[in-house]
């Protein structure tokens, strides 16, 4: 998979057809495998946009093309790189890429090209991952805090802590360096100093994990109560009144029905389903257990009552099973004579979509803390969370031996070198092959 010697190609528009078709060719000869491929004589010139006519093997015209040629390093890749816009579709695409690899280019893998760009230093992996991110995104937020990390604002981030780290190192490997001429390049007052800013700097950035993994990630919220209280009437108006991403295909109401959807710029996966009570029949045990099983993934519980009734046993029930979990209480039907002996979170109608605003805010402010998810989070991916995480530990833990005193300066060295090693992990100057394939298998091919 690491080989870059060759030049790949592969669609890098979606499948489908459209106005344009993008192929993208990368490589040290992909002028000379575009050139066999093209009507047009002279060479491409760098970065200008040709037309010309694409040719299979027996010269029938395939497309008439638009060709721009970007000599390395100046390119997505860093390599020589093509990109032939032709017609958005799939078989003038398909004949292109056939075409290219009958003279000499080999097909892409998922990522491949985004991975070239890593390995010739075109982009760090913080970058790389950001591209899938961007590609991937289904909210404006999500889009943001991507094209940020794909900008830099985390890989700079990372780059002050870890600089801020080396001098501590650096001046603590002289100290142990030079012991006998008396050298105290840093005291060990200064190095505990040190180290907390460093802490300082890493908790600053870990502060906004939760919120940027909840953006990255999404959360499940799952609508429950008993039958009729208007369950899949608050998630109908949820679902069609915010911008729907997908949706996907219904089953019975007995069923589980999800949709995706934007709230206040949380991208939220929203399930309905079957009323949950004592099963009367098996067809509705069964939606009833899937109910349970959603309602136990879920991040948060819509606990919907029906405002226009006291409550019931059910409702108790309900409210009692689930009072350790994060939820939105719900009193529906507020068009109705309000009736219900219990204080609640929101009230909405759902039939006439008073309160599905607060709603909507409600369900954000319970997952988040915040009314809407409007502004960007430096770190949202768990990779990095993670890792930046066991760094602050080994700080932690440098910062106790100093405090400790007595203990040799090579075991504090040892967890800030460690430290060291994780950030370089995050952003990619130190990585493993089975790390890479990892991560840009996600990819597609063209990408
Ligand atoms: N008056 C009134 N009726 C509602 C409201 N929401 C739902 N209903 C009615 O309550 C009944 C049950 O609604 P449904 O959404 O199917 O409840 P579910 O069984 O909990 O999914 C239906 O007859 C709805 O028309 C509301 O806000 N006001
Ligand atoms: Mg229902």
């Amino acid at each position: 998979m690491f080989s870059t010697d060759d030049s790949i190609v592969a669609v890098a528009t979606p499948p489908g057809r459209g106005g344009i078709g993008v192929v993208r060719i990368s490589g040290s000869t992909s002028r000379e495998i575009a050139a066999a491929m093209l009507t047009r004589r002279e060479p491409l010139e760098a970065r200008r946009a040709t037309f010309t006519h694409l040719i299979g093997k027996n010269t029938s015209v395939i497309d008439e093309v638009v060709v721009t040629y970007f000599p390395a390093p100046h390119s997505y890749t860093g390599e020589h790189v093509v990109e032939i816009s032709a017609h958005g579709n799939p078989v003038v695409l398909r004949a292109i890429v056939g075409r290219a690899l009958e003279v000499g280019a080999r097909l892409a893998e998922p990522g491949e090209f985004t991975l070239r760009a890593f390995l010739n230093g075109k982009r760090d992996l913080v970058q790389a991952e950001a591209v899938a991110d961007l590609i991937a995104a289904a909210t404006p937020v999500q889009a943001r805090v991507a094209c940020d990390q794909l900008e830099g604002t985390l890989t700079h981030h990372i780059a002050e802590i870890d600089a801020e780290l080396f001098s501590l190192i650096a001046r603590l490997e002289a100290s142990l360096d030079f012991p006998d001429e008396g050298y105290h390049f840093i005291e060990s007052e200064e190095t505990g100093r040190q180290v907390g800013v460093v802490l300082g700097q890493l908790d600053r950035l870990l502060a906004g994990a939760g919120r940027g993994r909840l953006i990255r990630e999404g959360a499940t919220v799952v609508v429950a109560g008993r039958p009729n209280v208007g369950k899949s009437s608050i998630f109908n108006v949820l679902a069609r009144a915010d911008r729907a991403i997908v949706a996907e295909a219904a089953g019975t109401t007995r069923d589980l029905v999800s949709e995706r959807i934007d709230i206040e710029g949380l991208e939220v996966t929203l399930v309905d389903t079957a009323g949950l009570r004592e099963a009367v029949d098996t067809v509705e045990r069964e939606g009833i257990s899937r109910a349970q099983r959603a309602g136990d993934v879920a991040d948060l519980l819509l606990l919907v009552l029906d405002g226009s009734e006291p409550l019931t046993g059910e409702d108790e029930h309900l409210l009692a099973r689930t009072v350790d979990r994060r939820r939105v209480v719900v009193a529906n039907k507020s068009d109705l004579r309000m009736a219900i002996d219990r204080q609640t979170d929101v009230r909405v109608s759902a039939r006439t979509g008073t309160g599905a605003d607060e709603l909507r805010r409600a369900i954000v402010r319970e997952l988040t803390g915040e009314e809407s998810l409007r502004d960007s989070a430096a770190i949202s991916n768990m990779r990095h969370i993670a890792l930046l995480e066991q760094a602050r530990t080994r700080l932690v833990a440098a910062r106790e031996l100093v405090e400790a005193g007595e203990t040799p300066e090579e075991f504090v060295l040892a967890d800030l070198q460690a430290a060291r090693a994780l950030l370089e992990e995050v952003v990619g100057t130190r990585t493993s092959e089975e790390l890479l394939q990892h991560i840009f298998a996600k990819f597609c091919v063209g990408k």
